[in-house]
């Protein structure tokens, strides 16, 4: 099992677009084992983005997603990190694929909606500078055996 970091940026929650991307986080068959809705700390913004250190984007970046609220979520399952992100889309909005979330519902590059770790290594790293360990609910799904085959499901 694969546990990633996904995180509803400012413009998601503003534009009321929460539960329309959980509705398709959901529906791909992933399972959440945690989500709250918080304002995040600047300490918090440097450190989920501090690979972007020293680029263009990054003050803007710790601005944009320190200015408003966002949903945090933890998603377990089998290639979570893989499937959240084919999920998400490219990373700007003029690019990514109608049918991604960034696709269907943004234009811009900075304002693009919604964040997923980009590996397990990332995932491991960004998790806990959001959530405790009590954080996280352990629970089976009624139709996990429907969603994955018997080998992924460990
Ligand atoms: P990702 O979110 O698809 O992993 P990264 O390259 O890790 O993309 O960039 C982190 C975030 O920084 C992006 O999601 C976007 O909000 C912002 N960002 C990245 N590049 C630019 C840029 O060139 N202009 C404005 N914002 C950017
Ligand atoms: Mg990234």
């Amino acid at each position: 099992m694969e546990r990633t970091f996904c995180m509803i940026k400012p413009d998601g929650v503003q534009r009321r677009l929460v539960g329309k991307i959980l509705k398709r986080i959901e529906e791909k068959g992933l399972r959440l084992s945690a989500l709250k809705l918080i304002r995040m700390t600047e300490a918090q913004a440097r450190e989920l983005y501090s690979v972007h250190e020293g680029k263009p984007f990054y003050e803007t970046l710790v601005k944009f997603v320190t200015s408003g609220p966002v949903a945090v979520l933890a998603i377990d399952g089998a290639y979570t990190v893989k499937v959240l992100r084919n999920l998400l889309g490219a990373t700007f909005g003029q690019e990514a694929q109608p049918g991604t979330v960034r696709g269907d519902y943004g234009c811009s590059k900075g304002f693009n909606l919604i964040h997923g770790s980009d590996s397990p290594e990332a995932a491991r790293r960004e998790l806990p500078i959001f959530f405790r360990p009590d954080e996280f609910v352990e629970w089976t799904p009624a139709d996990l055996s429907w969603v994955y085959e018997e080998p992924e499901r460990s």
